[in-house]
């Protein structure tokens, strides 16, 4: 029999939704939710609420709540430490170089193939409960640190695993073409039937990915390669997003948008074109913060162009040990505003509502009836104050699904 979750009435807070009703943020600025079932079933201004029994009260006494926060972009299932490399890039050497040397991705290869599947679900675990303390309530992640078959099935169980070890919701992407492997070399075109041909299928057969990545890039899948792959993923049911325009303009977000990506992401070097094709194909840009600062990237993504083409924005962290350690997506918030002037209502859609729209998710990142009740609490007076300062965490609740994973003190009643 399934679990029954009680019934809560959150009251006397300030939502920031994130509907679409014209208001900055979708703000209700003395409002309550109604949670049945671990739906959201109504939710408005404290005065109009119906008057209903709930199991559970809790006062919010006017915190800020938003929705469940969502990390679109991570690779937290990884082994191994690459600090050794950002000494070196302090020292002049760049991440090309680094990978073109055998280091960067396929240092990552190494350990992670080198690691047991107990090991990378308790890392991961470690690291989902420290973006879960922030306030995410869903991450997506990729594997591709392994690149054969049975370590990319091994990552995707392991990520699968610890999502299960947490009260939070795991979405896996496919991320075979990551690098072509050492075993490959000057076999380019074999590892690509390979992904099409064996893995991809086995990964379909074990139900392990909800969807399908590639690094377009120099160092890494040409566009005539990453069609191949689109094309299998595509035959097979699954979506397909794609890492485009981080380092150089390839082409990618057109081709990842011609098959209907869910997400663009990084896009540093994205040209209007690009724009206008994402904005055609409805894909999400899925901007990286934390991968051009640990870079030191200096060309910005076109953040006005998006804008213009009314092109979705979300943000990621892109958690992982090369271009992005950043195990905080509050932190890649603050990183979006400063570095990328996005506002502060763009920030917070780009990992609640455009985070959900990139995992194909419709079923959250908006408080309003009928979605699933993932809710954040912050102990602020104002969305800025989400992310004005960098390594404060005012989360003080988490309701995930309707379940209270934590409330702020001494304002839980019933039960
Ligand atoms: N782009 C990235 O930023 C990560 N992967 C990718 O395709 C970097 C992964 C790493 O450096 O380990
Ligand atoms: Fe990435």
């Amino acid at each position: 029999m399934a679990k029954k979750i009680p019934s809560l009435l959150l009251k006397n807070g300030q939502l920031a939704t994130l509907q679409d009703d014209g208001e900055a943020f979708g703000l209700i600025p003395d409002g309550s939710i109604i949670v049945r079932d671990g739906i959201i079933e109504w939710v408005g201004e404290e005065s109009d609420r119906p008057s209903i029994s709930s199991d559970i009260e809790i006062d919010l006494d006017g915190r800020l709540v938003t929705p469940g926060l969502i990390d679109c972009h991570t690779h937290l299932i990884f082994a191994g430490d690459r600090s050794d490399e950002f000494e070196a890039r302090l020292n002049g050497v760049s991440y090309s170089d680094i990978a073109q040397a055998g280091g960067g991705i396929f240092s990552t290869v190494r350990s992670t193939r080198a690691a047991s599947e107990d090991m990378l679900v308790q890392t991961g675990t470690q690291r989902l409960l420290r973006l879960a303390s922030e306030g995410v309530t869903t991450v997506e992640v990729k594997s591709g640190y392994g690149l054969d078959l049975e370590t990319e099935c091994r990552m995707l169980r392991a990520a699968r695993r610890a999502g299960a070890a947490t009260h939070l919701d795991v979405r896996t992407t496919y991320l075979g073409a990551h690098m072509v492997p050492p075993e490959y070399t000057n076999r380019r075109q074999d590892y690509v039937g390979y992904i099409c041909d064996e893995v991809l299928p086995a990964v379909v057969d074990q139900d392990l990915a909800d969807a399908v990545d590639g690094f377009c890039e120099g160092i890494a899948f040409t566009t005539d390669e990453m069609d191949a792959i689109f094309e299998a993923a595509t035959e097979l049911n699954l979506p397909v997003k794609l890492h485009a325009e981080q380092l150089t303009d390839q082409g990618g977000a057109e081709l990842a948008a011609s098959h209907g990506a869910l997400s663009v992401d990084h896009l540093e070097y994205l040209t209007e074109d690009g724009v206008i094709a994402m904005a055609r194909a409805g894909s999400v840009a899925v901007l990286i913060p934390g991968a051009f600062y640990y870079l030191r990237e200096h060309q910005l993504p076109p953040v006005e162009l998006l804008r213009r083409y009314n092109v979705p924005i979300a943000v990621a962290t892109d958690l992982n040990p090369g271009s992005s350690p950043v195990f905080s997506l509050l932190t890649a918030m603050n990183m979006a505003c400063v570095q990328f002037s996005l506002t502060v209502e763009e920030v917070l859609a780009g990992v609640t509502c455009h985070a959900a729209s990139a995992l194909g998710l419709p079923d959250r990142g908006v408080i309003k009836p009928e979605n699933i009740a993932d809710l954040a609490i912050w102990d602020v007076a104002r969305p800025a104050q989400l992310v004005y300062p960098v390594g404060l965490n005012p989360c003080s609740g988490v309701i995930k699904g309707g379940e209270i994973i934590a409330a702020p003190e001494g304002q839980v009643q019933g039960a």
